[in-house]
């Protein structure tokens, strides 16, 4: 069976960061202003009162310090609370392929690849900009790519469920060399006048190279020992947005129709199926946990990950075993465990195991087992 590497990865970072100050300070604005607004029914007792956001418990209860975001302006302004982008016109390439080409381009030189000899494309993400034409088959193009792209989308694990899709196209011949790409545009797709959630996301795009081991030249390879998929119906992260909104004729004053969760039911059935799933998978190529020199998690919150590693190795373990960039890029969906994998690899040595593994919506759960070459 042909042995399959990941041969480079790259990232498009947005220039724009938002901090847990500015985004309360534009929170707590709107907050004041609504009230006001409802300020008559509010002293009539037929209206809650909104209440503001605050830094310490975001940084408390989630780890995130700070977010990227596309367009930060929009989001800021309480009159508007999301982010102001320009309607492209069809011969312009689009927001969602840019940022994907400026990642994919980014992977492809760390592999040492040509665009061109890369035959399938694979746009992986929680959202999509539209319908189609594909995203993949846009990026395919704009790269100057061969082969066939497509589209997939399983919430946050889109990236880990999208390197599995590329793994099993080269194994089985269908691809010789694949690009995997998340951009996760999340400011456009979150309730920033939702005070649970408004703190979350983040955006960003990153990017995989997946090859067949015999036309790999990277300096450092990751082979793919092997790849686990699971999925658990939940309706406690929900994204009701969709082409059939028009025809339902809904409450116009209702709440956004995207991103909503249960967080708390979230966090606690996640992280013991998280971690049976990855001890399982571990198990099933012949390791244990404790053989595992680093976990690049998915990162949506940081008492999420640390109760994963807890039940997986029995002890509190630091950012040597475990990365978190959740405090600079808050959760960026599908892409969080690949900014973990890209950003904190260099390090290891030859021989070297790792776990890339997300979870999310769905619920989701995606592990992959690499070891450095
Ligand atoms: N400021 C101050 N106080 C607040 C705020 C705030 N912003 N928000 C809530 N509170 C208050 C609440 O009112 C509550 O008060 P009280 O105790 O008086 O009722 C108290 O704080 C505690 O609230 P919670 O129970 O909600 O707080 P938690 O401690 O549970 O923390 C978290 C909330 C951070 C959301 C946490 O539950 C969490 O991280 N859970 C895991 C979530 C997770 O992993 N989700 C996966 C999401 S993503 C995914 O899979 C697909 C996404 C696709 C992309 C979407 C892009 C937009």
């Amino acid at each position: 069976m042909t042995s399959v590497v990941i041969s480079g990865t790259g990232l498009f970072r947005p220039q724009h960061i938002i901090t847990n100050a500015e985004l309360v300070a534009s929170y707590n604005a709107y907050v004041a202003l609504q009230n006001e607004r409802h300020a008559e029914a509010i002293a009539a007792g037929t209206r809650e009162p909104l209440v503001p956001s605050s830094v310490e418990f975001i940084e408390k209860a989630s780890g995130i310090k700070q977010r990227h975001v596309l367009e930060k302006d929009g989001v800021l302004d309480p009159t508007r609370m999301f982010p102001r982008f320009q309607e492209r016109a069809d011969d312009q390439l689009s927001l969602m392929a840019e940022i994907a080409v400026d990642a994919g381009r980014q992977a492809l030189a760390a592999a040492g690849k040509r665009a061109d000899e890369v035959d399938m494309v694979l746009c992986s993400a929680a959202n999509m900009q539209r319908a189609y034409p594909a995203m993949a088959v846009e990026i395919q193009h704009a790269l100057g790519a061969g082969g066939f792209g497509f589209d997939m989308n399983v919430a946050c694990s889109s990236a880990t469920f999208g390197i599995e899709q590329a793994v099993n196209a080269v194994k089985t011949g269908t691809a010789r060399c694949v690009l995997m790409v998340n951009p996760e545009i999340t400011s456009a797709h979150l309730e920033w006048r939702d005070r649970d959630c408004h703190f979350i996301f983040g955006d960003v795009c990153t990017a995989v190279v997946v090859e067949a081991a015999d036309t790999a030249t990277a300096a450092a390879q990751w082979e793919v020992l092997g790849t686990k998929l699971a999925t658990k119906f939940s309706n406690n992260i929900r994204n009701n947005f969709g082409f059939m909104n028009s025809c339902e004729d809904s409450d116009p004053e209702a709440r956004d129709k995207k991103f909503r969760q249960e967080g708390r039911k979230v966090f606690k059935e996640v992280v013991p199926m998280a971690a049976a799933h990855i001890e399982a998978h571990l198990g099933t190529l012949g390791f244990t946990p404790q053989q595992v020199r680093r976990y690049w998690l998915h990162q949506a919150n940081l008492g999420m990950n640390q109760l994963v590693l807890k039940k997986l190795v029995d002890r509190e373990v630091g950012d040597d075993i475990a990365p978190l960039i959740l405090h600079e890029y808050a959760n960026t969906a599908s892409a969080g465990s690949v900014i973990a994998f890209h950003e904190h690899r260099g390090d290891l040595a030859a021989g070297d195991l790792g776990v890339i593994c997300s979870f999310g919506a769905g619920y989701s759960i995606g592990s992959v087992v690499v070891r450095r070459r």
